[in-house]
């Protein structure tokens, strides 16, 4: 008898540390909002084609040369990861610098959290790399430097991972993620971050008195 609620109350004091997954929002985490014809994209500045406007990519911010894009399918035959738009970094020429495609998100960092990004990196035409970052309050937190290359004409999925403790220099600050094309171009879709954090309850003082109880269980014997 005692032998099984010994068992019962190790079981219970692991089932109160919980673990809670959710994913994070992240607006026109697919690039959608846009509606764009078969073959078109969006351009900042780009006079011969393209849909012209100052907010290329909505929900996000352009640093350099960058855009929404409908790619045909003879630019990617397996389609594109998720709907019909993907965005697209770029350089002109007589323009330095790579472009960055960035979100300040909702929500903050947590504490006991581990967060997984994921993009879908896309390969056509001269592909130069590219660079996904996570940050919080504008510090860079883990990044995925041109890790992958996928096949011409094709997607891949970057997977960048963080993991916060109990402390945390930036804790609280707002979570951003920086999509950074390299040269000319790369492309981007489907942006998903989860976050699952190790919840240990506020009754942890049941966990210690389960363990004071075994520990008398123990002692008696
Ligand atoms: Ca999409
Ligand atoms: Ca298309």
């Amino acid at each position: 008898m005692m032998k099984k609620l010994s068992f019962f109350l190790i079981f219970f004091a692991f089932a109160m540390q919980m673990v809670y997954g959710v994913a994070i929002e992240i607006r026109n985490a697919s690039f959608e909002e846009y509606v764009l014809s078969d073959g078109n994209y969006t351009t900042p500045d780009f006079p011969w084609g393209g849909v012209r406007t100052t907010n290329p990519i909505p929900q996000w911010t352009v640093t350099g040369f960058a855009g929404t894009y409908n790619p045909t399918s003879s630019v990617y035959p397996g389609g594109v990861p998720d709907g019909s738009n993907v965005i697209y970094g770029h350089v002109q020429s007589g323009q330095v610098g790579d472009a960055i495609i960035s979100q300040i998100l909702t929500s903050n960092l947590q504490a006991n959290t581990r967060y997984t990004l994921q993009v879908a990196v896309g390969h056509y035409g001269s592909f130069q790399g590219y660079k996904i970052q996570l940050l919080a309050g504008g510090n860079l937190l883990a990044q995925d430097n041109n890790t992958i290359l996928p096949t011409v004409n094709t997607f891949s999925t970057s997977t960048t991972i963080y993991e916060t403790g109990s402390s945390n220099a930036y804790l609280g600050q707002a979570l951003e993620i920086r999509l950074i094309s390299f040269g000319v171009q790369a492309n981007f879709d489907h942006v998903r971050l989860n976050a699952e954090t190790t919840v240990v309850p506020e009754c942890s003082s049941f966990v210690l008195l389960c363990i004071f109880f075994l520990f008398f269980i123990a002692y008696r014997k």
